[in-house]
């Protein structure tokens, strides 16, 4: 069915993957951005999403057969992928990760979009996303932020849980004890961003606070102003319904706050010094 349809039955938007339909570029195009990344990742990443990559079998030699991969993954947390063409309506995507299903893309970026591309392909959803699926604490969360969806989509607060998954699983950061580490798959996809992300003096790096995220409007077309940092790899919030709504009533009190504002009551770690987005505007 036309993916632009306004059905709301995730069934309308999955597809096989088409396994064999890969060509060898295909391939080749995963197993450049794939040893790119896991280069650049260690020490950079949390242990778990190395640990997660290894245990499912995601390799640097091609784009991975989601059967194969689902066997280990539906093992361990009970979560599955499926394929999609792209972007999903807001609330087949709640409905997919409320039932444990994480939508991915089959496609690949081609050789010469290899830095950017506008929709989410198979290498930033199955390389960025899945292996921390592989773990329990995550999974759970991931579960709860699509029953939290479905919530706000009555509630009319689709855009503060969209500003979570960005803030989160997207460009989450997490203190370990290591130090500073990269929790979120936008970041875990991009060579660029992961650098950007923890080694930049421009950006902010700010203790995670549900509520002054679901304030905080973010950028999509370049890299974050402002990061925020779980207290730990595990410090996910919990998201239940009966502490969220009286929060979102609050927050419909408070102006929206832009990506590089920072607040007085903020955990400031890093006030970043706004460099990067400066010269961008100037050029
Ligand atoms: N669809 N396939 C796909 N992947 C996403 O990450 C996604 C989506 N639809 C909606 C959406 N994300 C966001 O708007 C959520 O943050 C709500
Ligand atoms: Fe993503």
């Amino acid at each position: 069915m036309n993916p632009n349809a306004t059905s709301e039955n995730p069934r309308d938007f999955l597809r096989d993957q088409g396994f064999s339909d890969y060509t060898a570029e295909d391939h080749a195009t995963w197993a450049r951005l794939a040893s790119r990344q896991r280069a650049i990742l260690e020490g950079r990443v949390v242990d778990t999403f190395l640990e997660g990559l290894d245990r499912l079998g995601i390799s640097g030699e091609g784009i991975p057969d989601f059967r194969v991969m689902n066997e280990r993954l539906m093992a361990a947390t009970g979560w599955e992928v499926v394929a999609v063409p792209g972007l999903v309506p807001d609330i087949v995507f709640f409905k997919l990760l409320a039932t444990r299903k994480f939508p991915a893309g089959y496609w690949i970026r081609k050789p010469e979009q290899i830095d950017y591309i506008e929709e989410p392909d198979v290498f930033h959803d199955v390389y960025g996303h899945v292996p921390l699926i592989m773990q329990r604490v995550y999974a759970d969360y991931l579960e709860e932020y699509g029953r939290a969806g479905l919530e706000a989509a009555r509630h009319g607060t689709l855009h503060r849980l969209a500003r979570l998954y960005w803030y989160t699983v997207e460009f989450g950061l997490a203190q370990t004890p290591q130090g500073l580490r990269i929790v979120g798959a936008g970041i875990a996809s991009s060579p660029g961003e992961t650098v950007f992300a923890l080694e930049s003096p421009s950006p902010n790096r700010i203790g995670f606070d549900l509520g002054r995220v679901m304030r905080t409007r973010y950028r999509i077309d370049d890299y974050q102003e402002s990061y925020f940092v779980l207290d730990g790899p595990d410090a996910w919030p919990r998201l239940d319904i009966s502490t969220l709504i009286p929060l979102w009533r609050e927050l419909d009190r408070e102006h929206d706050l832009e990506p590089g504002d920072v607040l007085g009551s903020d955990r400031v770690l890093t006030r970043g010094s706004g460099a990067y987005h400066r010269e961008k505007v100037r050029a």
